[in-house]
């Protein structure tokens, strides 16, 4: 069988793929997303996809590689016939990532293939940058360290922030890493830890969790942080009408998908001063150009969603992705199967 994997994979997971002898291992050997075109030309005829989520695999990609090979008009009565069940569609989708956002399940579901992801194994780091991005947004750190280079100094609230103690947090998403966020923050004196989704989680109780509707959130939140998955109804929920709920004093931090904000209406209000900072680790596009106009302000803080990059997170998620590439492939039970 043969496998495409869309971005240099860490030596653990392309390890596991090789030593398989279950499949052949083509890689896009290089760190740079693939185009469009060049993901069509490299997916052809592949049983199996191993992609990040930059990766859009919609139905073009998806009948690329699905691509029938010669042998598959053969007649099955033929000895070659036989042959033709080998390889005729893609049978799994590995994706390098938690968030599955990039793919266009209904088409997936209807070929009858199988994705895995990597969910877990990155909630720790995810959470971890989350809260150093917090930090080195109300603390504007990024500011701080160009104001030495600079040799500046100022007065008594010269570079002053906003600190946790005491504060109301709001999460937006209370699932596996807005969890891990909230836990990380209760020994900072966060006094409310209030949450919106769709439904209240048992474990907030853990946290002292408020399950509040979004507009409860945003009005009462010192820190707004969004941690949900991308879906149509979370895409562009962070808007004008969101923002001018917030305080002027509030900070808004997303470590999720660029997508679930209006960046448009969040530079407006970060820029006006409707609220006071924003430390984003994902943004729309990914990489945002360098002339785009968060990037010249001052109180926001952009990240290239780096999330889950510590060296044993990213290894921790090649060896899954590779081996739940391989159970896809060879039709047995995955780790960590994506039910949709
Ligand atoms: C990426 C992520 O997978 O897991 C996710 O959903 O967004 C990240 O961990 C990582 O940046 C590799 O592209």
């Amino acid at each position: 069988m043969k496998v495409f994997v869309t971005k240099r994979l860490p030596q653990e997971g392309l390890e596991i793929l090789t030593a398989s002898g279950v499949c052949e291992v083509s890689m896009c050997d290089s760190d740079d997303t693939l185009t469009k075109a060049e993901l069509l030309k490299r997916v052809d005829g592949v049983d199996g996809i191993l992609c990040v989520p930059y990766d859009i695999i919609d139905s073009a990609v998806l009948d690329a590689a699905g691509k029938k090979t010669k042998m598959d008009f053969l007649p099955r009565t033929t000895a070659l016939g036989g042959l033709r069940d080998k390889s005729p569609n893609l049978k799994m989708i590995s994706c390098f990532s938690v968030g599955f956002d990039h793919l266009d399940l209904v088409e997936i579901k209807k070929r009858g293939i199988r994705v895995g992801h990597t969910p877990d194994i990155l909630t720790d780091a995810t959470a971890e940058l989350t809260i150093a991005l917090l930090l080195a947004t109300s603390r504007r750190i990024p500011e701080g360290v160009e104001m030495v280079k600079k040799g500046e100094h100022g007065g008594s609230l010269w570079m002053c922030g906003y600190g946790l103690t005491g504060s109301t947090v709001g999460i937006i998403g209370l699932g596996r890493i807005g969890f891990a966020i909230a836990q990380r923050l209760m020994p900072f004196g966060v006094k409310r830890l209030l949450y919106s989704g769709r439904t209240v989680k048992a474990q907030a109780a853990e946290v002292n969790g408020e399950f509040v509707p979004l507009d409860t959130l945003a009005s009462d939140s010192d820190f707004v942080i969004v941690t949900c998955p991308l879906t149509p109804e979370t895409q562009g929920m962070c808007d004008k009408a969101f923002f001018s709920k917030m305080k002027n004093t509030a900070v808004f931090i997303n470590s999720s998908r660029g997508a679930v904000v209006n960046q448009e209406d969040l530079y407006e209000v970060l820029s006006s001063g409707k609220i006071a900072a924003a430390g984003l680790d994902v943004t729309s596009p990914e990489p945002l150009p360098t002339n785009h106009p968060l990037l010249t302000l001052t109180n926001c803080v952009v990240l290239p969603h780096i999330g889950s990059a510590t060296f044993s997170t990213r290894g921790a998620m090649a060896v899954l992705a590779a081996r739940n590439l391989l159970a896809g492939l060879q039709g047995t039970h995955m780790p960590s199967e994506l039910s949709f």
